[in-house]
């Protein structure tokens, strides 16, 4: 299909998805003569205090209101979870009316501050910028990129501290063009906290190893000065095995992709994960190579039984995942 049909299909299909979330779904019934979905009834009084939130570009809005109208039609009409956008620039007029447009739920928009977007002091920007044209040249995704780069520091130190996620117990991270593949018939949210879970994925991959060459080092430094805050590796729930094939000596690259994840905004706000997010920054792999958010983080702090696979079908680019193991 060449690009222009493609992209003409999916503004037809995303255009009858918009209809229908903003008019058809709301009672619970499409309306085609069947009954598709009977809704349960979502007591108010139980609805976990949870929020979607993006980190969006204002001219990512086409693609935004496309996974908008995939998470309300599959999920979201049934509960009202509110939305949350997130920018370091301020969003336009446009990109608020046509968000707001795609949900009956609470929608806020919300500006990073300078300081989070922004090079800390300890940062050689010369060394950060040689580094950059050096992965460019290798042909690193996003190697050469600049904005990438705040970007992960942003995702991974900052987003949580965010005062429109004062009041919430857990968030879900989307992006723009994600695609949920069925319905999503139960609530994530309720499930993690009913359960106890600090971290929530569908998917795991493995990571490019030329991005984050000594993440793992760094790791270890901190793991061993801060033992009291990692799960013993004597402890049943250690997930050791899952980011390393030699008992922690190297890394195999393994790691939550965390272009979807669901998590505890407490969890993240800790003096534990803080402490390992600063530790990491100050070591400065945010700049001068390519660290990303929850690459192996939450598997040194978090035992098994806190940590949930969801099954939950989702398209994102080119990445197609309905993983069906729960991890407990
Ligand atoms: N506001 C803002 N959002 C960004 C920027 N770069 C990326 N994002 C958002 O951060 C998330 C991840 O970015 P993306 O380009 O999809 O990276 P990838 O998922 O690693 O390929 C998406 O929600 C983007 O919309 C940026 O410079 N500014
Ligand atoms: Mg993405």
């Amino acid at each position: 299909m060449s690009a222009f049909r493609e992209t003409a299909s999916r503004r037809q299909e995303d255009k009858r998805r918009s209809s229908q979330s903003a008019d058809t779904m709301r009672d619970g019934h499409k309306k085609d003569g069947n009954i598709h979905n009977v809704p349960h009834t979502v007591d108010q009084q139980e609805r976990v205090k949870a929020a979607f939130v993006v980190l969006v570009r204002n001219r990512e809005l086409d693609d935004l209101r496309s996974s908008m109208s995939h998470m309300e039609t599959t999920f979201n009409w049934k509960y009202n979870y509110p939305w949350i956008f997130l920018n370091e620039e301020p969003f336009t007029q446009e990109f608020i009316n046509l968000t707001r447009s795609m949900t009956k739920a609470e929608v806020s928009y919300g500006l990073v501050p300078k300081e989070h977007w922004s090079y800390p002091e300890w940062i050689n920007q010369t060394h950060a910028k040689q580094q950059r044209k050096e992965m460019a040249r290798k042909g690193i995704i996003y190697g050469g990129s600049e904005s990438y780069r705040h970007m992960c520091r942003y995702q991974s130190g900052f987003f949580y501290m965010h005062p429109l996620l004062d009041d919430l117990e857990y968030y879900w991270r989307v992006e723009p063009d994600v695609k949920f593949m069925c319905d999503i018939d139960y609530d994530p949210f309720a499930y993690m906290k009913t359960h106890k879970k600090k971290y929530g994925f569908t998917i795991s991959l493995r990571e490019f190893k030329e991005t984050v060459e000594s993440l793992w080092s760094v790791t270890r430094v901190w793991m061993d000065a801060n033992k009291e805050l990692v799960v013993p590796s004597d402890h049943p729930g250690n997930l050791m095995k899952f980011i390393s094939e030699d008992g922690g000596s190297t890394y195999n690259m393994c790691h939550f992709w965390s272009n979807f994840e669901i998590a505890s905004v407490r969890f993240l706000r800790s003096d534990a994960y803080q402490s390992y997010f600063r530790h990491l920054d100050e070591a400065g792999g945010f700049f001068y190579e390519r660290f990303t958010s929850s690459m192996i983080w939450d598997t040194v702090m978090v035992p098994s039984n806190t940590v949930q696979r969801h099954r939950i079908g989702l398209r994102m680019a080119s990445v197609i995942a309905i993983l069906e193991q729960i991890l407990t």
